[in-house]
């Protein structure tokens, strides 16, 4: 940023995360967006009592009984969904889908709501409408043609609700398969692999309330002011308390760094901020394994060394096993190649560590650069053995923390979207609906989109999200998904994955969460689940975008109406009220015991988490400490390349994109930016304002066509990223990432750290849109 070159576009940001700016960035997303009358209805009643959950993010709202926790990057996502502007049948009629590919994912989601089932017409390459009975007959008759229920895949983004996910891995299930991808599949997977097999639960250990009793907190790769903008709340009281916060990112973030709340009238007239991370370590992306070893390496050393009470003995005797296997591991991993992998100094890591050690009790918090790694799941392991070595695990103040994405991606998960059912599910299934679901698993998202690539797959159901754009290689994703027989695509608004045409493909539009659900018993409410367990309901209240429009409950019941005509489940009476959806996740999953009762109590409940009281779900009955592989994750390269990660803007929500706005970051109206470290950019023999290609390097450097795999022409910003680290926007950056690149354990796509080098583009400027 210290480059005088002024390129369209990119400036400096200031200011602090929250404040004026997030108000006025509300102001513009509304404005440009809703119906007058239908957004201030709809933002007081997001996360009240009675009113409807938000889709924005997953963490927790103080007991949901709070007044309006403010959020920026919650009003956008709900002034998004509630948007007055439609896409009719008469839109589809006009513009074929050659045309809309055209248009970019910004232009295609802000076209507005679908109003209306629609279905692909081959002869006038438009969407026509369609009755519902007619898409469900197709959909059961494509469904009930295939020769083995295993050649169809479902897929299942994190916004659906328990009782959605729920009712559609009882239909897949009783259909025959286990092909469950899902959005956690590319997100938080990691910890749902790793997780089990350190402390026996895939989930954080923590609640709202330990925040206020940790000594040290650590944030590491997730970026608060953006995607959890609710925990700045939480971040703002604990730095009050003067409570060490360490943040471990390759990029400064605003959120991290200083927080106005824009619920603290002082704080916004004095323009005054509170600072977040007392210490921000820049490490390099991929080096997050090596400072974690690093750290304990130091514990290890004092502990030998005399110092008393650096490592927590005790605990690790009594609730641990593999102490000794551990510290063989970390012995043999040198200073040097700690150093050299993480890309801070020896004298950094062990600062932290001794803040580590002199905390009684430490939460750590981590988000997608921790886990979008080829070491994905061992990052995660040994974020676990960080915390057990001291004990921090199953008391108050202490514990381990993942940030879910989506709303309700954890609940999914617990209610059954999962490709690797365990015996207690198909028990539990058995002793719900009478019928023996199969056993053996399906596929994940990157083996779906393997299994359609070589042909073994020819249906996809989307329920909700944007697979093609989410998933790496996009040059072999889109390829393999327009060999499909049937796509199906349950959703509230268009998306490049539904102009991806199979020889049938077919939209079937849904109510949002903010809006009215009217069953034949009457109005009904959903259940989610947030990051730290807690169940809760949700009612929407505004008038559905149109009348053609049904739940998504609703959906799945009649698809599988017309796909199984021999049912075991009585599905008419489940979509009429979701009390009886609930009484069967009640007796499929003992641990939603009265659950009916349990989420009209204000706040809901919280799911039991057994490590939080230090009872270790695993083989031995005990915490395991786990070993990883080497650290750097790609040993076989010539350490001349630089590491890329992908990341989000401030005005984006996964694939949907707001604006071309990043305003922490400095960047407006464009994204094809690539952030790099003044050093890099000056030994690649670039400038800032260059227009620079970034090239793979590697095992995946050319993509299935043998093309090299780059994004060209895109401008190079010097940016105080972390040296041999540089960043650029995902989507945009998938193209990067090779569809067979992901962490061997959980399946997660290299996201977060892709070998590059950079050069000149030969390539013209994009233009700037404002
Ligand atoms: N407004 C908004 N909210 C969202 C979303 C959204 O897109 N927009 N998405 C939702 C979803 S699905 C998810 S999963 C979450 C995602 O929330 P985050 O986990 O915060 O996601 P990212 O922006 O992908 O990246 C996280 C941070 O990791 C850093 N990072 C990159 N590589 C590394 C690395 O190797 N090591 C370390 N230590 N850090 C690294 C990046 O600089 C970035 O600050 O947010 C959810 N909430
Ligand atoms: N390079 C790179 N790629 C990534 C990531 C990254 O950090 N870098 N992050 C990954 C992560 S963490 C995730 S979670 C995935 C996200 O993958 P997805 O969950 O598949 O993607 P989204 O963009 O969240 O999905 C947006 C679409 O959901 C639909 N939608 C919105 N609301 C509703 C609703 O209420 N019901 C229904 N049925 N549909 C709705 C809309 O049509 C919208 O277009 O992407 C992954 N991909
Ligand atoms: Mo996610």
């Amino acid at each position: 940023m210290a480059s005088k070159t002024k390129i369209p576009g990119v400036s400096k940001y200031d200011g602090p995360a929250g404040g004026w700016g997030a108000l006025r960035a509300v102001a513009q997303a509304i404005g440009g967006q809703m119906a007058i009358g239908r957004e201030t209805s709809a933002l007081r009643r997001v996360n009240q009592p009675a009113g409807f959950d938000c889709p924005g993010c997953a963490w927790p709202d103080p007991k949901h009984t709070s007044s309006f926790e403010f959020c920026e990057n919650g009003a956008k996502a709900v002034s998004w969904e509630a948007t007055a502007k439609r896409v009719r049948p008469e839109f589809f009629a006009a513009n074929t889908v050659t045309s809309l590919w055209d248009l970019s994912d910004y232009a295609l989601e802000s076209l507005g709501r679908i109003t209306h089932p629609m279905a692909y017409d081959a002869k006038t390459d438009t969407y026509v409408a369609i009755e519902w009975n007619e898409a469900m007959a197709r959909i059961g008759e494509a469904l009930r043609a295939l020769p083995d229920p295993r050649m169809a895949e479902f897929y299942t983004s994190g916004r659906a609700s328990n009782e959605a996910a729920f009712l559609y891995q009882i239909f897949v299930r009783e259909y025959g398969s286990n092909n469950f991808p899902d959005c956690s599949n590319m997100c938080h997977e990691a910890t749902s692999v790793g997780l089990p097999q350190s402390i026996g639960v895939g989930k954080g250990t923590v609640t709202l309330e330990d925040f206020d009793h940790c000594d040290a907190l650590f944030c590491i790769g997730h970026n608060p002011g953006t995607n959890h903008p609710r925990m700045l709340s939480t971040l703002r009281e604990v730095a009050k308390r003067g409570v060490p916060i360490i943040a471990v990112n390759p990029l400064p973030e605003r959120g991290l760094e200083r927080f106005t709340s824009p619920q603290d009238p002082v704080e916004m007239v004095a323009g005054m901020a509170t600072p977040i991370a007392t210490t921000y370590y820049q490490i390099k992306s991929g080096g997050d394994l090596a400072m974690l070893k690093g750290m304990m390496k130091w514990l290890f050393d004092e502990d030998r060394n005399g110092a008393a009470g650096v490592i927590d003995h005790d605990f690790i005797r009594e609730h641990t096993t593999g102490i000794d296997a551990l510290l063989a591991d970390i012995d043999a991993t040198s200073w040097d190649v700690i150093v050299a992998t993480s890309g801070l100094t020896r004298e950094e890591i062990e600062a932290i560590a001794k803040i580590y050690s002199q905390a009684k009790n430490v939460i750590v918090c981590y988000g997608m650069g921790i886990t979008q790694h080829a070491h994905g799941t061992e990052n995660v392991q040994q974020i676990a053995n960080l915390l057990l070595l001291r004990g921090n695990i199953g008391r108050q103040g202490a514990g381990i923390c993942p940030l879910r994405g989506h709303s309700n991606v954890q609940g999914n998960r617990t209610v059954g979207i999962t490709e690797k059912p365990n015996d207690a599910l198909i028990a539990g299934i058995e002793r719900a609906f009478g019928f023996t679901a199969p056993k053996e698993h399906g596929h994940d998202a990157v083996r779906a989109i393997q299994a359609i690539r070589d042909g073994h797959s020819k249906v996809l159901i989307s329920l909700g999200g944007n697979l093609a754009v989410a998933m790496s290689d996009p040059e072999a994703t889109f390829a393999a998904m327009r060999n499909l027989d049937l796509t199906v695509h349950i959703t509230t608004k268009l998306n490049r994955s539904q102009l991806i045409i199979g020889k049938q493909s077919i939209i079937l539009p849904c109510l949002g969460r903010t809006e009215l659900d009217v069953q034949a018993e009457g109005v009904q409410s959903i259940t989610v689940e947030d990051s730290m367990s807690m169940v809760h309901a949700s009612a929407g209240e505004l008038e559905p975008a149109s009348e053609h429009l049904r739940s998504e409950p609703w959906i799945v019941a009649h698809i599988a109406k017309a796909t199984l005509p021999n049912t075991h489940v009585e599905w008419d009476a489940l979509v009429a009220n979701y009390d009886r959806i609930r009484e069967k996740i009640a007796i499929v999953y003992p641990d939603f015991f009265d659950f009916n009762q349990r989420i009209r109590q204000p706040g809901g409940f919280r799911l039991y988490i057994a490590a939080s009281e230090r009872k270790w779900a695993t083989p031995e009955g005990k915490a395991r400490f786990l070993l990883a592989r080497g650290l750097d994750e790609d040993p076989a390269l010539p350490s001349k390349h630089l590491k890329l990660t992908t990341i989000r803007s401030h005005d984006q929500y996964n694939t949907t994109i707001y604006s071309l706005n990043d305003r922490y970051r400095g960047i407006t109206g464009r994204r094809d930016v690539v952030f790099v470290n003044a050093d890099d950019l000056k030994a690649s023999g670039l400038k800032h304002g260059d227009r620079i290609d970034v090239e793979v390097v590697g095992p995946y450097a050319a993509d299935t066509n043998g093309n090299a795999r780059a994004v060209r022409g895109f401008v190079a910003v010097t940016y105080p990223i972390a040296a041999g680290t540089v960043a650029i926007y995902y989507p945009e950056g998938n193209c990067l990432v090779g569809l067979d690149s992901f962490d061997p354990e959980s399946g997660t796509p290299t996201y977060k750290s892709v070998p590059v080098s950079l050069r000149r583009s030969r390539v013209k400027a994009l233009p700037v849109d404002a």
